[in-house]
């Protein structure tokens, strides 16, 4: 049983909670093999901003998309006004702009970090084009990811390659303007496969502290080695100032892009709690966007989006009815049982009537699975999306 204290707590949590939905995560995703089509996925923008709608509409606390520059804004700045009138009319705002400089044939070797002087301008080109972009749609976040790196020992020269994306890096800080920040992805492996420029979040830390105050490091969960502790690179990362936001998804093995707290829902509620417990300490609120980043091949995009959030909202709201003075307590004593018990009672406690309750209060469906199913939403897209989806095999997103 939850108790009133607890219930508050939650309600708190919830009313400051929110997370982004990924553009990509509503098209046919590209994997390295086969590639299921699925008939009601989106084929356009504006299917993808309908579809993150129906989310938002039943959870609530979805009110921004992700957006890939190449994916979604094929034109770059011209296609704005699309973006502008897409979110208007399904009751979103464009999120984090994301460039994409990982599939044009000319990053082959590279990006920010190509030998070629001539790729590495392109690639900057494209990712100022990106700022340009998000100040237009008002977004703060320009996120950044890399697949820069090699497949053979001694065919890159790692420092030339570090000093050029120092040299990018501080090149897009210069151009941010207003609220705007950079974020700095890392990922181990993967497309590369000896060496990654920007591997771990040492290197995206370095990175972002040459290039400037803006600049500050985006943890995606799938980008670690199996035993990496990232509660604990949270903690120097928001002790520092340096977190710059999330991608969520699960993993069993690499970056497998699985629903958020699929394999693992203790290791996400210990990184929400480490943020809870941090906000504890100095009595105040962080400012931490949480967005997903997933993609699902076999499952249906818009119910896998559904329990991905309601997912993060029963995690989130475990790690916020931990009891911090006592954790606090136990720990000062090094109290080794009563603090590993005080955050497992937290993590056993099912919160999920009073999220029922804070749904309730806000006007929102208790359920909002059962709410999309009875919406006829899904019979709708799939019948009239399954004829292009069956002819149009096209890339990642
Ligand atoms: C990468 C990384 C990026 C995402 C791409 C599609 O592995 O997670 O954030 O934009 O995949
Ligand atoms: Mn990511
Ligand atoms: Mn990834």
């Amino acid at each position: 049983m939850i108790k009133t204290n607890e219930a508050a707590a939650i309600f708190e949590a919830l009313d400051a909670f929110q997370i982004e939905l990924p553009s990509w995560g509503f098209a046919n995703p590209g994997t390295r093999f086969g590639k299921f089509l699925q008939p009601a996925a989106a084929t356009t923008l504006e299917e993808k901003f309908s579809d993150a709608g129906q989310v938002h509409r039943w959870t609530g606390v979805c009110p921004t998309i992700a957006l890939h520059v190449l994916w979604d804004l094929p034109q770059g700045v011209k296609s704005v006004a699309n973006v502008q009138a897409f979110a208007a009319e399904h009751g979103l705002r464009a999120g984090s702009i994301n460039p994409n400089v990982f599939e044009d044939q000319i990053f082959k070797y590279g990006s920010l970090g190509n030998p070629d002087p001539a790729v590495r301008k392109q690639a900057l080109d494209h990712i100022l084009d990106s700022v340009e972009i998000t100040s237009r749609l008002g977004s703060r976040d320009v996120s950044l990811w890399f697949a820069d790196g090699s497949n053979y020992p001694g065919t890159q020269n790692i420092r030339h390659r570090r000093k050029w994306f120092e040299e990018g890096l501080a090149a897009v800080h210069a151009r941010l303007s207003g609220d705007q920040r950079m974020l700095v992805e890392y990922k181990p492996f993967e497309p590369a496969f000896y060496h990654t420029d920007i591997a771990d979040w040492g290197m995206a830390l370095l990175l972002a502290q040459a290039a400037g105050p803006r600049a500050k490091v985006l943890v995606d969960t799938g980008h670690h080695y199996q035993a990496q502790n990232i509660e604990q690179i949270v903690v120097w990362l928001l002790g520092s100032d340096m977190l710059g936001g999330f991608h969520f998804n699960d993993r069993r093995y690499a970056d497998d892009d699985l629903t958020m707290g699929s394999i693992d829902p203790y290791q996400v509620f210990r990184i929400f709690h480490e943020i809870a417990m941090f906000d504890w300490m100095r009595g105040q609120r962080s400012d931490i966007p949480f967005m997903v980043d997933q993609s699902h091949n076999l499952k249906g995009k818009i119910e896998a989006m559904i329990q991905t959030v309601q997912t993060a909202e029963e995690l989130y709201a475990k790690a916020a009815i931990v009891d911090h003075e006592a954790l606090a307590r136990f720990q000062g004593r090094s109290d080794l049982v009563d603090a590993e018990t005080c955050l497992k009672d937290a993590f056993s406690t099912d919160v999920r009537p009073a999220i029922r309750e804070w749904s309730k209060s806000k006007g929102l469906p208790e359920d909002p699975m059962k709410a999309f199913r009875e919406s006829g939403y899904l019979e709708r897209i799939t019948a009239e999306r399954a004829e292009k989806n069956a002819a149009a095999v096209s890339s990642y997103a």
